[in-house]
């Protein structure tokens, strides 16, 4: 046989992961990081296991049997063994309970999330009934129904695998899965009063789930989403069968997170209790969508650093045209780049993170408030675009072998492509972006960032040079409401990459203080691909360029 290349390594994901372990080490003190590390260390060691686990054996998928031999319909889901090992894990290492424990730091979201990160590509997006489930967590919290957090709360946060219970979250229809105000599902009071569900649910992403939050209209109530309620339901009757009224039509057949089994479903009078009064469904369900576009938002990190890091060691293993990849000039130069956009993602995933525990333990001000809720969007639309550009990068990295399935790498980028699309997609956030600023004046989001930069760090000025043309662009385009909307995306990304390089400066500057010069020298590689993304034709242009006539 001649050359055989050595395929890539996945080295330690906790040991050797330094913008991971830097950023706790600044943002944790030291008896919350020390009481973390065992569950880090134990879902790092997990996901290396996984990663060897899977290499060089078939791809498994879920499976759904309809009926069973004598004609009973059953519907059930065989999973993975990533997935089935995924309850215990999750009550063991806190990835659920830890976001909502108390904590006097509010630090509580970013040692979640730091968990979730080492997770999730391990998990195979069994992340995402887990990002349901926090979310519907947080939704119940936000209505204050006493009777329904009794119920499903201490199972949504339970620390042992048997009384875990997961939430799904029931909007996209086939009328369209980003305007849910033309959703069709209605719910009607039958002779006992009971609400019940009739309808088609086209994505359920979580239908393994114990429970789901749902949104339907209440017969009669009109079109819109001010008419639509939020319901809760549960799926499984106590004997474990499915309830009635409920019946998995098929699992979708998708370009990736093929290991997760989204489902269509049919309602047919499923029984359903309405969160509050049954009208507001989108304002009710809407903490849970900041929820979900964190986790997101970290998970989309995850993918980019499993990428990144395949991508570095096997350029410590290849060896074309005389020398090893890594000591090419242009690769390596390449592969720093790429790096530094992942670091600044990282500083902006996981500073949305930190505030959004600070905002849930009461210890923001309205001001901190306001930037968490513009922060969110912006991290989860930005670093969707990212995973799929770095997980593209990272497959081309390793030549041929990147386009081989049983290499294991083509997966990351078709898992990748989701990030983008669901829990909003990217112009339905840039939209919501502008949205959470509620008019034309950048200024306090702006000022807000301008306060966060450190004095040593140098970049300020190109930060505050990018603002200020994102400024200048808003307030004209604020008049004419095509204007603002074609230029949302643009403005959008604008911001997210002026934010991360803000928290990149200050991960830099509390580096720095230690000796740790490499955040800097990622913020100065950062800033050099620009941080302005204004760029938006007039519609007239728009006319010109789309006609084909
Ligand atoms: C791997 C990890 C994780 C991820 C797992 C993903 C699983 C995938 C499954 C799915 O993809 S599920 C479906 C995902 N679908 C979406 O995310 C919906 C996308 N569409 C939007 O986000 C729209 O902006 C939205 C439907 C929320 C609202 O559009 P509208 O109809 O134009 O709403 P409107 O009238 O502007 O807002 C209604 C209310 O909600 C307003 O409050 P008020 O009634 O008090 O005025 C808004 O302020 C409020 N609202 C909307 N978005 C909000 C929000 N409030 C807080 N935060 C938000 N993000």
């Amino acid at each position: 046989m001649g050359f055989i290349q050595q395929g890539p390594q996945l080295a330690h994901p906790l040991h050797h992961d330094r913008v991971l372990r830097g950023w706790l080490q600044h943002n944790l003190d030291a008896a919350a990081h020390a009481a973390l590390l065992p569950d880090l260390q134990a879902l790092a060691d997990y996901a290396l296991q996984a990663y060897a686990r899977r290499q060089g054996t078939p791809r498994r998928e879920p499976q759904l049997t309809q009926w069973d031999a004598w004609g009973r319909r059953v519907d059930r889901i065989a999973l993975t063994p990533a997935w089935e090992e995924g309850a215990a894990l999750t009550a063991a290492h806190g990835l659920l309970w830890a976001g909502h424990a108390a904590d006097a730091r509010g630090m509580q979201r970013a040692a979640q999330f730091a968990r979730v990160y080492l997770y999730h590509v391990a998990s195979e997006f069994y992340t995402c009934p887990l990002a349901m489930t926090d979310g519907a967590a947080t939704a119940l919290k936000a209505s204050g129904d006493a009777t329904l957090l009794q119920r499903a709360l201490p199972r949504f946060l339970s620390r042992d695998a048997a009384t875990l219970w997961l939430s799904g979250q029931w909007m996209t229809e086939t009328s369209g899965g980003s305007d849910v105000s033309r959703s069709e599902v209605e719910a009607h009071q039958d002779a006992s009063g009971q609400w019940r569900l009739h309808g088609r649910k086209w994505f359920t992403s979580a239908i393994i789930g114990e429970a789901a939050l749902t949104l339907a209209r209440p017969s009669g109530a009109g079109a819109g989403n001010d008419a639509l309620g939020m319901f809760y339901v549960e799926t499984h009757a106590t004997d474990g069968a499915w309830q009635p009224g409920l019946r998995i039509q098929r699992l979708k057949d998708k370009l990736g997170t093929r290991e997760l089994p989204t489902a269509e479903i049919e309602l047919d009078g499923l029984a359903a209790t309405p969160v509050g009064e049954p009208r507001h469904g989108v304002r009710r369900i809407a903490p849970m969508l900041n929820i979900t576009r964190t986790w997101n938002a970290i998970c989309a990190l995850a993918s980019m650093r499993r990428a990144l890091a395949l991508a570095l060691d096997y350029a410590t293993r290849r060896e074309a045209f005389g020398a090893l990849l890594i000591d090419k000039p242009l690769h390596r130069d390449t592969l720093a780049g790429l790096n530094a956009e992942f670091e600044a993602a990282f500083a902006l995933g996981f500073g949305v993170a930190r505030l959004l525990g600070e905002v849930e333990a009461g210890l923001a001000d309205a001001e901190t408030q306001a930037v968490w809720r513009i922060l969110t969007p912006l991290a989860k639309l930005w670093t969707g675009k990212l995973a799929v550009r770095i997980t593209s990068e990272c497959l081309e990295a390793c030549g041929g072998a990147g386009y081989i399935e049983d290499t294991g790498l083509p997966q990351l980028l078709r898992d990748a492509q989701v990030y983008p699309i669901w829990e909003g997609t990217t112009n339905v956030l840039a939209l919501d972006t502008l949205r959470a600023l509620g008019g034309d004046d950048l200024s306090p989001f702006a000022t807000w960032l301008q306060r966060q930069w450190p004095q040593e760090i140098p970049g300020a000025t190109t930060m505050q040079a990018a603002l200020a043309a994102a400024a200048q662009w808003l307030l004209p385009a604020s008049r004419e409401r095509a204007l603002l909307e074609a230029g949302a995306r643009g403005m959008a990304l604008t911001l997210a990459r002026c934010a991360a390089a803000t928290l990149l400066a200050r991960q830099a500057q509390t580096a720095a203080v230690l000796g740790d010069l490499r955040a800097a020298a990622s913020l100065r590689r950062f800033l050099g691909h620009g941080l302005l993304r204004l760029n938006a034709s007039s519609a007239a242009d728009c006319a010109a360029i789309l006609a084909q006539d």
